[in-house]
């Protein structure tokens, strides 16, 4: 029998080992992906914690188990925080801070409003939606969104990339929505929830936000305040909140029944209460001036890197950005964000390939998404993320050099080829372990 007080290290190795690997890969890379952060001690020991021993199917003070007592606190005190952080008055608004994650989130809700194949709209993925805003292909139905409702999505227009709100209007003129989704995952401006609300209103439908990416940058102030317009606002807690990976949905107070119902029993079991602290955790820092000072920092190194990129000669989609994203067009140099993608992983700096709105495939997408949350929380300022820039163009230049001397224009070619331009590829990890190494 193994002995249950014994160290991760001590009792198994394998995995201890693969996490400090990871620890280390964390430590010494560029961390550009948009969605993802590091999170603080604070937050791990209550991820860490005992609390996940517990179970406590229900809401504080209607429990199915016994022994809930102080898991019902920390729920009532995560409730409390998440409303707090965000400013909403307790009689206008509610929260259920039992979601496992943005996807169960948003299902959730859809769950809760809608009756099986009602109609929602949200964003196509090309055009910087999220997968659970109803995506679908011409053959595939991919999201659950869109198996169990009919989807139609709305677009940016193809020519600015910039919310395309008159076509929008037009075509729920024809679709007739019940429930309008607005929000993203790779959309670097502002929302006009306004001109949403407008629009909804013309059909009767609901009216939700999911503010995963901006919710940091929402809590602070920076960007158009949804809780203004929408009925339902979802978010994950992990990207610029900075918390433990969960998610949240706020509802106007007439929808708490419907989607309290909806995340228990309708759509999970028990939930995660170690998240559910940690979150509580997260939410107390979102209060604190540092947090603010670090969300105007993340928007203007976002501004920066924009800038810099512009200036060495590359696109960036809408001409910058009014958040912690950007997407970076490399379709005008005939590279793909899949090739940028494969060079800048073998030079310890993350990044993911997306699609530019005028994609025609999603396989082979023409762009790369950046985000600035994760360096500026290991206290990239404005002057280091200048030599990101210049270190991103490095991995740019290469990556021309090998599909140049590649026998084709497919990936598995330039796969090939990369390892022979070690030298190339050592050169920019070295300035990429000097930006790193000590923080
Ligand atoms: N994977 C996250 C993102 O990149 O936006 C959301 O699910």
């Amino acid at each position: 029998m193994c002995n249950l007080k014994q160290s991760l290290e001590q009792l198994d190795p394998q995995i201890y080992d693969l996490i400090q690997d990871e620890k280390k890969r964390q430590q010494m890379s560029l961390e550009l992906i948009a969605s993802e952060n590091y999170t603080s001690r604070s937050v791990m020991e209550a991820m860490g914690s005992i609390l996940t021993n517990k179970y406590s199917e229900g809401l504080p003070g209607k429990r199915y188990y016994g022994g809930n007592q102080c898991i019902d606190k920390i729920e009532n005190l995560c409730i409390q925080r998440c409303l707090e952080a965000f400013n909403l008055d307790p009689n206008e608004w509610g929260c259920n801070v039992q979601p496992y994650s943005g996807s169960t989130a948003n299902f959730a809700v859809l769950t809760a409003l809608l009756k099986p194949n009602d109609r929602l709209m949200g964003l196509d993925l090309p055009s910087g939606g999220h997968l659970t805003h109803g995506y679908q292909t011409s053959n595939t139905k991919i999201s659950s969104t869109s198996i169990y409702f009919q989807s139609m999505p709305y677009q940016v227009d193809m020519v600015t990339n910039l919310m395309d709100y008159d076509t929008l209007e037009k075509n729920a003129k024809l679709f007739r929505p019940n429930l309008i989704i607005c929000g993203g995952s790779a959309y670097p401006r502002d929302w006009d929830y306004s001109r949403f609300r407008q629009i909804a209103n013309q059909h009767g439908a609901y009216l939700m936000m999911d503010m995963a990416h901006i919710a940091g940058l929402v809590s602070v102030g920076v960007l158009n305040n949804p809780f203004e317009h929408c009925d339902i606002v979802t978010t994950t807690t992990h990207k610029t909140i900075r918390g433990p990976r969960s998610g949240v949905i706020f509802f106007k107070k007439h929808l708490e029944n419907k989607i309290n119902f909806s995340v228990f029993p309708s759509c999970q079991g028990g939930p995660h209460n170690h998240q559910i602290a940690a979150v509580a955790v997260a939410m107390k820092q979102l209060k604190t001036p540092e947090f603010k000072e670090y969300i105007i920092q993340v928007v203007s190194n976002a501004k920066t890197l924009c800038k810099r990129l512009t200036e060495l000669g590359h696109t960036i989609v809408t001409g910058g950005t009014d958040n912690h994203s950007l997407l970076w067009n490399l379709k005008p140099h005939g590279l793909t964000g899949s090739k940028m993608e494969k060079i800048t992983d073998v030079c310890n700096i993350s990044i993911n390939k997306n699609t530019i709105a005028s994609d025609v495939s999603a396989m082979s997408p023409s762009g790369v998404r950046l985000g600035t949350s994760s360096l500026t929380t290991r206290g990239f300022d404005n002057d280091d993320i200048i030599k990101v820039a210049d270190i991103l163009d490095d991995c740019f230049h290469l990556a021309m050099k090998i599909q140049s001397n590649s026998s084709s224009k497919k990936l598995v070619d330039f796969e090939r080829k990369i390892d022979e331009y070690t030298d190339e590829i050592l050169l920019i990890k070295n300035k990429v372990s000097h930006m790193t190494t000590g923080l």
